[in-house]
Formats: structure tokens, C-alpha cells, sequence
């Protein structure tokens, strides 16, 4: 028994609002799928952030649609559960769920054991902070494994031992008796053994938004669950496009142009480039622009920042921002003076149009209003 275990394909995702970018995506999710038809897998599992949006563009459900088909004709299963991502704020149909109703794919994200072969899945949708308690309850009344040789446990949430910034669980809240349990939500891949079994994130398969510009190895996970230890290979995604990192001297900027020229050669893909200037004085916005602009040709898309040598660099992070979210909320409620409507902005709205979706704030705008109508009796 041998599963493919990807997930955060945020299909759809346009990194720097570039149609390359878009591409890349796709084409590493190919990628994927490919190597599933070609080892013969089992199964595809897929633990959520299917697309990048809850309202996938046609192109991105067309993407998904034709790899479902491939896979289908070579009789292989797709099981998933949603991520926040695909997931609407709105009372709708997600939209990786239109291909379960279809029959092309199996949807997971329930809590109810689905057999497939000798393996058994269980998993849950997203569940948000807020609700981590009721999904600790629904993972501790998982019992009577029934007689499946091999268990797997699908899960979009950051367990702590993982991302200290991304706690939404810990590992002890998983429940013992899985021979791999198949994390979804981390963008980058990491995994530790955990009672019988291994907790595993394959990260995200190529970088999205949030991640910046930084070195990266992407990829998915071959899974062979035919012996009695879970053996987990992780496969990168060959067709990255490579990201670069330079910290360069301002006295020095002239170098860079030639240096990138040198690293670019061979390259498939025009390179993403980031270039942190070192300096303290004397810096001049238009110089660095001017020589930058060299990078043009053989940059896809490049930016610079300039990191004043006295100041140590902030950390990046991603997909986590519990103490910014909670000084957001109470700026909103000093603002506002009510707990409702800042809790509606915030964490309601905010979201939804963070990702330019208009409509989505408006229906749900319009559920509140009606909502609030019905309460009132009118
Ligand atoms: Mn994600």
C-alpha cells in the first residue's frame, strides 16, 4: 500500500500577481500527479488548501479537474479535506466538494471512517482556533480503529511541536493508533514519529504569498504503509522556480548584476530575486533602483530592501499571526465600541477582502443584515 500525500496546493495562487507565477503552480501540482501515475500509487491524499481562494478562478478548477481525470484513468483515488483557503465565510458548496458530488474525487473531511483497500482514512476539515476544543473532543472520540491494517489521519491544523506560532493543537492531541497521520496548513515540510505512527507535513508545493522570498526545496510525500513502520519519502518538486537570496554592501552594488549573471546560467526559469543592502549611510534610493533595474532581463521579478546594519532582520513568517489578529481586534473595538461589529470586520470581513473577494464580503454582509432582520422579528 503506497499513498501520495500532498497538500497546501493553493491552486490558483499567483505569487507577485504574475501569470508565471500561476503557472508554476500548476505545473508542479502536475508534477505530483504525474509521479503518482508513474510509481503506481494506492491513493492521492491531499490535506487542504486545495486552491488559494475560496472562489477559484475557471482556470484553477479546470487545472484540478484534468488531473482528477488523469488519475481516475489510471484508477487512482483522490481523497481530500479542506483548508481554511477553500473553505467560504459564506453558506456555500466549497469548491473542491463539487468534484466528490461529481464522483471524481472522495471527500474525507467528515469524521467518518472511509475504507479504501486495507486503509483506513479519517479526517476533519479545518477547524479554527476557536474550535479547537470541539475537534480535541471529535479526535478523542476516535475509537475502534475496526480491523484496517493501515490508518491514516488527515488534519489541516499546526500542531505546536511544529510551529510554535501556529499552535492550534499539540501532538498529544492526536489520537495513538494511526500509522501516519498526513498534516496539512505548515508550508514547509518537516515530520517526527509519534506513538506507532509519523506526523508528516509535505508543505506547501510551491511558495505562496506569505512564505517571501527565501531558498526553498518544495515538494510532496511517497508514503509506503506496506510494512509496519510508515516509510516517508519526500519527493521535491523539480520544476521550482529557484528564488535567491543576496545581502550585498551598497559601496558593492555594482558587483551584484554580474554575480546573479553568473547564478542565473542554466537556469530554465528566470530566477525570483531578493536583495537585502547592507549599509547605514549615505544610501540613495534612485542609485539602487537605477542598478537594479539591470536584473530586468534575467530576473523574473526581483526586490530589494535595505537592512540598516544596526537593526537586526525581523523573522518571516506565514499562515501565523495570533498576536497581531488579537491587537487588530482590540484596536477594532476601541475603534468601533462594539464587540460584535468588530468581531464581524475582523475576523469576518478582513479575511475575505484580504483576498480581493468583493462578493464574498458582500453575501456575507447581507447574511448578517438578514440575520440581524429575523432576530428582530421584521
Ligand atoms: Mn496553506
Amino acid at each position: 500500500m503506497q499513498i501520495l500525500h500532498i497538500s497546501d496546493t493553493h491552486l490558483g495562487c499567483m505569487q507577485f500577481n504574475l501569470k508565471e507565477r500561476e503557472e508554476d503552480v500548476y505545473e508542479a501540482f502536475n508534477e505530483a500527479i504525474d509521479t503518482a501515475v508513474k510509481d503506481r500509487v494506492d491513493a492521492v491524499i491531499h490535506a487542504g488548501d486545495i486552491f488559494h481562494t475560496p472562489k477559484p478562478s475557471g482556470t484553477a478548477m479546470l487545472r484540478l479537474g484534468e488531473a482528477l481525470k488523469k488519475l481516475n484513468e489510471y484508477g487512482i483515488r483522490f481523497f481530500f479535506i479542506l483548508g481554511e483557503h477553500d473553505i467560504s465565510r459564506v453558506r456555500d458548496t466549497p469548491s473542491p466538494y463539487v468534484f466528490h458530488r461529481l464522483g471524481m474525487a472522495t471527500y474525507v473531511g467528515d469524521g467518518k471512517p472511509h475504507i479504501h483497500k486495507d486503509m483506513l482514512l479519517i479526517g476533519f476539515h479545518k477547524h479554527k482556533k476557536s474550535e479547537s476544543d470541539d475537534l480535541r473532543g471529535k479526535l478523542r472520540s476516535i475509537i475502534n480503529l475496526a480491523d484496517a491494517k493501515r490508518r491514516v489521519l488527515l488534519l489541516h491544523q499546526g500542531l505546536g511541536e511544529f510551529h510554535p506560532y501556529a499552535n492550534e493543537l499539540s501532538m498529544n492531541d492526536l489520537p495513538l493508533g494511526f500509522n501516519y497521520y498526513a498534516m496539512g496548513h505548515l508550508h514547509d515540510h518537516a515530520m517526527k514519529p509519534y506513538g506507532d505512527g509519523v506526523v508528516c507535513y509535505p508543505g506547501s508545493i510551491d511558495p505562496t504569498p506569505g512564505e517571501g522570498i527565501r531558498e526553498f526545496k518544495k515538494g510532496f510525500c511517497i508514503v509506503d504503509l506496506s510494512g509496519s513502520e510508515a516509510r516517508v519519502d519526500f519527493i521535491q518538486v523539480r520544476s521550482s522556480r529557484r528564488h535567491m537570496e543576496y545581502v550585498i554592501e551598497y559601496e558593492r552594488l555594482d558587483d551584484l548584476i554580474s554575480r546573479v549573471r553568473e547564478d542565473v546560467k542554466g537556469l530554465k526559469k528566470k530566477p525570483v530575486v531578493a536583495v537585502r543592502i547592507k549599509g547605514s549611510k549615505g544610501i540613495d534610493s534612485a542609485t539602487i533602483a537605477s542598478i537594479l533595474s539591470r536584473l530586468n532581463d534575467i530576473c523574473l521579478h526581483y526586490r530589494w530592501e535595505v537592512e540598516s546594519t544596526s537593526k537586526a532582520s525581523a523573522g518571516r513568517l506565514y499562515d501565523a499571526k495570533p498576536d497581531i489578529d488579537k491587537e487588530l481586534l482590540k484596536l477594532a473595538k476601541d475603534a468601533l465600541a462594539n464587540e460584535d461589529h468588530a468581531n464581524l470586520a475582523i475576523n469576518e470581513l478582513l479575511p475575505l477582502l484580504s483576498d480581493g473577494d468583493v462578493d464574498g464580503a458582500i453575501d456575507m454582509i447581507w447574511k448578517r443584515f438578514e440575520e440581524g432582520r429575523s432576530a428582530t422579528g421584521r
